[in-house]
């Protein structure tokens, strides 16, 4: 169910800095736990050829694990994903405004807000600036080293942590030189990463995943901009970056969730989908729609052609509040977020059970 109260305040009445710590505290991730460091990320990937998706080649996933009935350490690991959690931190983005070029405030803070949840909580993680299209954008990339270091895989999951500029599918024609808030579109996503960083920190998984945030994502058809502005940068950036499987995470709050096998991916990446929906299925997950979706244009595909198995988890068709003034907390669901959060926490601990 929607929540109307954001738990955090408004920051005309609080700074952002105790909204931080505030949220920080609420959430119970207040206490780092690993070193953070700031250095960027030098080692590269065990899986760092160019043999795309090596895990997702060998046999389907059934034969390689042992599931017993009753609820294994992993199905609880995953359940501790908690949607309230998740929608918190999607009113904290929001609270802290539109984070569009127009809004370099907003933006500013929303970096921070990722940076300071995220520092105690993972191994690595390094601000990636970059410039295109006459844009000063900034990725973030984070890693959570796995039990068996590289030995049991590298997964990555990815959301864009822009807002769309502006609501220009409002069905007010007013409404449309205003900015979307983002709960969904943007928020939603950021909110999944963070919450589940949160739950890996305290159940490792023997794999290691990267959490990537991505700007300028919803720049497309702006002044003639193109879409996943920042996702291109980063495949750009590192040529040689290799996992061996991951998902884009975008707009999965809304309370008419529906997630189908997205086009793309269903086509380049079917084995990572098959995995999610198979982590969906043992967590009763049933916002993914095992039904061929249509091909969308969104940050997983400067991966996939570079041959990196990255799908895209995205709510198709897509629903009314999308790119309007109505992408709003209240329009998110704590339950569709756990089910989300839950496959994918699945998903990454099965794999690192995966025999190599
Ligand atoms: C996803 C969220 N997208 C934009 N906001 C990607 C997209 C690109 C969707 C083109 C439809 C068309
Ligand atoms: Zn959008």
């Amino acid at each position: 169910m929607a929540r109307r109260q954001p738990i955090c305040r408004p920051a005309t009445q609080l700074s952002h800095a105790l909204i931080m710590t505030l949220c920080l505290a609420l959430l119970g991730c207040a206490e780092p736990q690993n070193a953070p460091s700031a250095s960027p990320y030098k080692e590269p990937s065990a899986y760092s050829n160019k043999e795309p998706s090596a895990a997702f080649n060998e046999k389907p996933l059934a034969s390689r694990n042992n599931e017993a009935s009753a609820p294994s350490h992993k199905a609880l690991a995953a359940a501790q994903f908690s949607g309230r959690n998740a929608l918190r931190h999607i009113a904290a983005q929001v609270t802290l405004g539109p984070r569009s070029p127009y809004h370099p405030r907003a933006k500013a803070r929303t970096l921070d807000y990722i940076e300071t949840h995220l520092k105690p909580l993972t191994t690595r993680i390094a601000r990636q600036p970059f410039v295109r299209h006459g844009l000063n954008g900034t990725n973030v990339w984070a890693s959570i080293d796995g039990s068996d270091g590289d030995g049991a895989g590298r997964l990555m999951l990815g959301a864009h942590w822009d807002t769309r500029p502006f609501a220009d599918r409002d069905a007010n024609i007013d409404h449309r030189q205003r900015p979307v808030l983002g709960a969904n579109d943007g928020g939603s996503g950021v909110a999944v990463l963070l919450e589940v960083a949160r739950v890996l920190q305290k159940q490792p998984a023997r794999s290691s995943v990267d959490l990537l945030f991505f700007d300028f994502e919803d720049m497309g058809q702006i002044d003639g901009l193109p879409f996943s502005i920042g996702a291109r940068a980063f495949v750009a950036a590192q040529p040689d970056y290799r996992v061996d499987g991951g998902a884009i995470i975008d707009m999965v709050c809304d309370q008419r969730l529906r997630i189908p096998r997205e086009g793309y991916s269903n086509s380049h990446a079917p084995n990572v989908l098959d995995a999610i929906w198979q982590s969906a299925a043992r967590q009763s997950a049933t916002v993914f729609v095992d039904a061929p979706g249509v091909p969308i244009v969104d940050d997983h595909l400067p991966f996939l052609e570079a041959g990196i198995a990255v799908v895209d988890l995205i709510h198709y068709p897509f629903p009314s509040s999308w790119h309007t003034l109505n992408d709003r907390v209240e329009n998110c669901s704590a339950a569709n977020l756990a089910q989300v959060g839950r496959t994918l926490l699945d998903f990454i601990y099965h794999h690192g059970a995966i025999e190599r």
